[in-house]
């Protein structure tokens, strides 16, 4: 049986367990540093197998020695945002933390493909990268299956259409300039641009962007873990089962529509190898104002960690 390692066994961490269980696609391991709370969580999901039918190992502890061999670690670790909050104001609490689950996993999974969740998740998983010296196919973001996600189930809500029949590409970085792009998206092969109104897209667009904090000031203590734990389990399956499927994903930049040592949102192919390639759409005149826009924004919070880490 594979393995996956989630660091972080709080909101996102543990229901992402559950959904990794629930595909039976590995045997689990929840690190926390809450003594107890993810051994208890992981006993609890234990049991849940033979209700399930599902027969996973799933193990919780405080101890990275129990991660290792693990063909993938997710990183959900540090605090989420609360109301008021950017994801970038939660930069310099959660680089430490990150940047411990990423040093001190490696060591007993050298070879293991990252998955970062924890924001400011750019720049998180640019501190995995630079932190344990990983080729970038190694070391991947997630934001774009979920903002996408949002989008999906906005424009399925608003068309009448079932969510299978939607693509939606939402690019960029996992802030509030993400770049939902409405040329690509499309309702069955049509344009998003085409089949519905302006106005409506428009609110679509940027209901979409601003969709986690939507959810922040609904809870009013936590952040969204249903659906950022559903995408991340869809990304694990597609790197487990080599499956080459095309996701939006946030990827390292050597190049690619013309940007350079930057995390952001991109199409990717993930597989076996991870982050197997990257997709370049051809973008128009606005597409690549709001990519720039964008950029700048996650190349900031990049120079703010180079201020408080050495990388
Ligand atoms: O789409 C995305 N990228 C995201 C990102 C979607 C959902 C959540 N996203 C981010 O993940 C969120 O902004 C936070 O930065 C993290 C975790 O969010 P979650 O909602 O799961 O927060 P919780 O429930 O507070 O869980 C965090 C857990 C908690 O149990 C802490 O005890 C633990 O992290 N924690 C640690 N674990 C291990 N090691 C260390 N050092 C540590 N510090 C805290």
């Amino acid at each position: 049986m594979q393995k996956i390692s989630i660091i972080g066994a709080g909101m996102t961490g543990a229901t992402t367990a559950l959904w990794l269980a629930e595909r039976e696609l590995a045997d689990l391991v929840l690190v926390d540093v809450v003594e107890g709370m993810p051994q208890g969580k992981g006993l609890d999901m234990l049991e849940t197998m033979p209700i399930i039918g599902r027969d996973v190992e799933i193990v919780g502890s405080n101890d990275y020695a129990a991660t290792g061999d693990s063909d993938i670690i997710i990183i959900t670790a540090g605090l989420p945002r609360k109301p008021g909050m950017s994801r970038d104001d939660l930069l310099s609490a959660n680089a430490d933390v990150v940047g411990k689950a990423a040093t001190e996993t490696l060591k007993y999974s050298p070879d293991a493909i990252y998955v970062v969740l924890t924001n400011p998740l750019d720049t998180m998983a640019y501190l995995t990268l630079k932190l344990n010296k990983l080729p970038r196919e190694r070391v991947i973001g997630q934001a774009g299956v979920l903002d996408s996600a949002r989008m999906r189930a906005f424009v399925a809500h608003e068309a009448g259409v079932s969510v299978e029949n939607i693509q939606c590409y939402v690019l960029g970085g996992h802030g509030d300039e993400m770049v939902p792009l409405t040329r690509h998206s499309n309702v069955a092969g049509i344009a998003l641009r085409d089949y519905l109104p302006a106005d409506k897209l428009e609110a679509i667009v940027n209901r979409t962007r601003k969709g986690g904090g939507e959810i922040v000031n609904l809870l009013k203590s936590g952040s969204a873990y249903y659906a950022p734990s559903a995408a991340v389990a869809q990304m694990s399956e597609a790197i487990l089962k080599d499956k080459h499927l095309i996701l939006p994903c946030s990827a390292y930049m050597q190049g690619e529509y013309g940007l350079n040592d930057i995390f952001f949102g991109v199409p990717v192919m993930l597989g076996r190898g991870g982050m197997e390639k990257i997709i370049e759409y051809e973008l128009d005149a606005d597409e690549k104002v709001a990519f720039a826009k964008s950029a700048a924004a996650v190349k900031e919070t990049h120079e703010a960690l180079k201020k408080l880490v050495k990388i």
